[in-house]
């Protein structure tokens, strides 16, 4: 960790000592060296699990994100860490039971993110059936030669249904967009219907919206489908090809959630046989590293996971993680604890 590592503050009262996996918004990355004995990744590569293991054993907080994969069994070695506190909503990439069987406590950033990841969403599915990336690789390669009446045709949005799977904060701020925005008829499958309370500023406004406790019955009358649940070993694959062979011809696919919740072999093999008639994707199995098939396909909009690149959004996600740091050490409950993983 060495090498990877540098010590951003140095002081003589003994301060919690906080390890950034990562890079963060020049302004959080302050506030916390006010506070804390701050070590940052300056490199911004990821941690291999020798950095990891490393961080767990010297700091007494860890601050991973989205590209820490956190092997649970570093949750069997000595540690000095007590807090993992999540730079992001999604959690999956940390093993949570093991670690709280550790008593290490964990903790992410809902809220901050949502309307950022929300308006990615909508720009994706825009994206997709308006053909805007196609569009604009023909003109940037200066092969455009004017308007014509069949020029690059797309889907039109407005007024179509889309299905949304998991109905929570980020699901609803896409369906509140895409039905007030775009008079889009909303179809949602959750675990549970959400209460009538939740939607009703929604429907008080005309938002059509319908719950389907079955998947697979809510699939076939879908025009877009959008995916806001996380990854669990519950969703993992949860479109798959047979899933994905309910969906319309003329149907989209559009993921920002997580890449491990699509079978990208079986949505490639989708898009190939014109069942699926396009995806626009900002996660990925495995990301960075992205299919090769999908590259040269014109039918997606691939985007490099930047649901909440923002630099409002990134800074209020560290502001988050700085509210979590700063109750865990004041021995109060951080806003954002994680309950029994
Ligand atoms: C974050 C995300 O940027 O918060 C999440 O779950 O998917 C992203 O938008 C990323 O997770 C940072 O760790």
């Amino acid at each position: 960790m060495q090498e990877v590592m540098a010590k951003a503050t140095q002081s003589k009262a003994r301060r919690p000592k906080v390890v950034l996996t990562r890079r963060w918004p020049q302004a959080v990355e302050a506030k916390l060296a006010e506070r804390y004995d701050l070590v940052i990744n300056t490199s911004d590569i990821p941690f291999d699990v020798a950095a990891m293991r490393s961080a767990l054993q010297q700091a007494d907080a860890v601050c991973p994100t989205v590209t820490d994969f956190i092997p649970a069994d570093l949750f069997d070695e000595d540690l000095t860490c007590r807090l993992l506190a999540n730079f992001g909503v999604g959690y999956n990439h940390i093993p949570v039971k093991a670690a709280q069987q550790r008593g290490l406590v964990v903790t992410n950033t809902p809220d901050v993110l949502t309307d950022c990841t929300a308006d990615l969403t909508l720009m994706l599915l825009l994206m997709v059936a308006r053909r805007a990336g196609e569009g604009e690789r023909e003109l940037r390669a200066g092969h455009w030669s004017g308007w014509r009446p069949t020029h690059l045709m797309g889907t039109q949005v407005s007024g179509k249904t889309l299905g949304i799977v998991g109905m929570g904060r980020i699901g609803q701020a896409v369906a509140r967009r895409a039905a007030l925005g775009f008079g889009m008829k909303i179809r949602y499958h959750n675990r549970q219907p959400l209460d009538v309370s939740s939607l009703e500023q929604m429907t008080r406004q005309g938002a059509q919206i319908q719950y389907f406790a079955q998947l697979d019955e809510m699939l076939p009358g879908c025009d877009f489908l959008s995916l806001h649940c996380p990854a669990t070993p519950e969703t993992q694959h949860l479109m798959n090809a047979a899933r994905l062979a309910l969906l319309p011809p003329q149907a989209y696919l559009v993921n920002t959630a997580r890449g491990d919740v699509v079978d990208d072999a079986a949505l490639i093999a989708a898009l190939e046989a014109k069942a699926l008639r396009g995806a626009g994707l900002d996660v990925y199995q495995g990301e960075p590293k992205v299919d090769a098939r999908l590259h040269g396909r014109n039918d997606v909009v691939l985007l490099p996971h930047l649901g909440s690149a923002t630099i409002e959004t990134r800074t209020a996600m560290g502001m988050r993680v700085a509210a979590n740091l700063e109750a865990f050490f004041s021995g109060l409950e951080p806003p954002d604890l994680l309950l029994g993983g």
